[in-house]
């Protein structure tokens, strides 16, 4: 199971019983409700609207839980709908894994090897076991990176659909974004706005979530940008980079060395 985010090996799960030896259902970590209008159900938070495509099925074959959820997607006409990985069928040291067993698949939406690290993309502190079924939400997870979208082949500009699903009902004229360290602007059909002012830090990196990636903006300058009565002005600003580099050096990251110096990985 997972403690505070860290997988606890040799871990057996253990169902507990009641006096009579009957199965005790264990409560479920993350109980939100799929709803029309993204409305709060009857318990979880609000927010998850029915929408086709944006919600993808974690299971495992051999879990009755897991086969129910499949059952009720087929019976719903839903398979279209909501995307499916399957998890090999035993429980391992690490719980459930994607692999090459007949009839299991690799993560298609995350990448990743364990179903714990689906629970700790999510709330990185867990604790408790990491269960299947789950039915993820791929449209918040990409909220990472709101101006870029990142999938298998790497990172490209979203599309302005994307933009405006990431952005709701947010009324704001502007909105600021990060994380991208990709300094740029996006007006959007409606007259909203979104930008990202770029990275003081740090103007090359490559990352592995939720898949390999590289951002370089290809100079050494940092990033920022002032915002005035709705207008965004983006500066990049000259400075002793050649110290900064010399510093990560020292310290061991070659890496952030060549990223700061030369704004490419
Ligand atoms: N919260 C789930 C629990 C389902 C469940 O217990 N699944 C089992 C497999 S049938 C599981 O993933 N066990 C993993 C573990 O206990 O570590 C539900 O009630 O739907």
């Amino acid at each position: 199971m997972l403690v505070n985010g860290k997988w606890t090996e040799d871990w057996q799960p253990v169902q507990a019983k009641d006096e009579k030896g009957g199965f005790v259902r264990q409560t479920s970590s993350f109980r939100n409700w799929v709803t029309p209008d993204g409305s709060a159900g009857p318990t979880g938070e609000a927010g998850f609207e029915a929408s086709a495509g944006r919600y993808h099925l974690y299971v495992a074959y051999i879990c009755p839980w897991a086969s129910r959820t499949l059952i009720g997607r087929k019976l719903k006409g839903l398979e279209d709908v909501i995307s499916v990985s399957v998890a090999e069928p035993l429980l391992g040291k690490q719980g459930w894994r994607f692999g090459d067993y007949p009839g299991a698949t690799e993560d298609h939406v995350n990448g990743v090897t364990y179903m714990h690290e689906i629970y700790t993309r999510t709330a990185p502190d867990f604790t408790g076991r990491a269960t299947v079924p789950v039915l993820w939400d791929k449209q918040r997870n990409t909220i990472e990176t709101f101006l870029e979208t990142i999938e298998p082949e790497g990172i490209r500009p979203a599309t302005d659909a994307e933009v405006v699903a990431r952005l709701g009902a947010r009324p704001e004229r502007l909105t600021l974004c990060g994380h991208s360290h990709l300094p740029g602007e996006r007006l959007l059909g409606d007259g909203r706005r979104v930008a990202n002012p770029g990275s003081v830090g740090l103007q090359a990196f490559d990352d592995d979530h939720p898949f390999r990636h590289i951002v370089e903006n290809g100079d050494p300058k940092a990033r920022y940008a002032i915002v005035e009565s709705e207008q965004i002005a983006f500066h990049a600003v000259t400075y002793d980079h050649a110290s900064a580099a010399a510093k990560a050096e020292r310290e061991g990251r070659e890496d952030w060395a060549r990223a700061l110096a030369t704004g490419r990985v």
